[in-house]
């Protein structure tokens, strides 16, 4: 790779506070989520006192929650959580698109990172497979993401 000055954000907290919304929905799934974002944060220097965690009913309502979250200023960064599972219906894809496109909008709007720990997926199984199980736990990665996140923008400020 090319010799040229890197920027980037470091995954060390420097008192940062962070913002988690998580969907009760599916939340045998959104809790583990959840426990893998703050396990992460602390991991990496947060202290627990700087981490709120905010419920809403479904991951329909997560980019309302987040936005308001976001524009609070309150955070540096925030992270989405939830779970989508397909079963049999259609209304996955609405649930699924709506939240997605929702959450990128409050990031967008707000200027605060907003990292997307919403799962979607076929099976419940696939699901618990990515909160925790054989395939590592998305709540931790996007925490991580959150963090990078929050640090690369203060770098860009400064
Ligand atoms: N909400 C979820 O978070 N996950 C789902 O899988 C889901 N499904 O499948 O229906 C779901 N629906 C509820 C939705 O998010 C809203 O809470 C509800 O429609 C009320 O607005």
């Amino acid at each position: 790779m090319a010799n040229v000055k890197v920027i980037e954000g470091e995954l060390v907290a420097r008192g940062q506070r962070f913002a988690l919304v998580a969907a009760r929905f599916n939340s045998l799934v959104v809790d583990r989520l959840v426990d893998g974002a703050v396990d992460a944060l602390v991991r990496h220097g947060v202290a627990l006192a700087d981490i709120d965690l905010i419920r809403v009913p479904g991951a329909f309502e997560l980019p309302l929650a987040l936005r308001r979250v976001a524009l609070s200023k309150r955070y540096d960064a925030v992270v989405a959580l939830g779970a989508v599972i397909k079963g049999d219906t259609s209304h996955f894809d609405f649930v699924a698109g709506e939240c997605a496109s929702g959450v990128s909008r409050a990031m967008q709007d707000s200027g605060v990172p907003v990292a997307f720990a919403v799962l979607t997926t076929d099976t419940l199984e696939q699901a618990l497979d990515r909160a925790g199980g054989k395939a590592g736990n998305k709540g931790a990665d996007c925490a991580l993401a959150a963090l990078e996140m929050a640090n690369l923008l203060k770098r860009l400020e400064g």
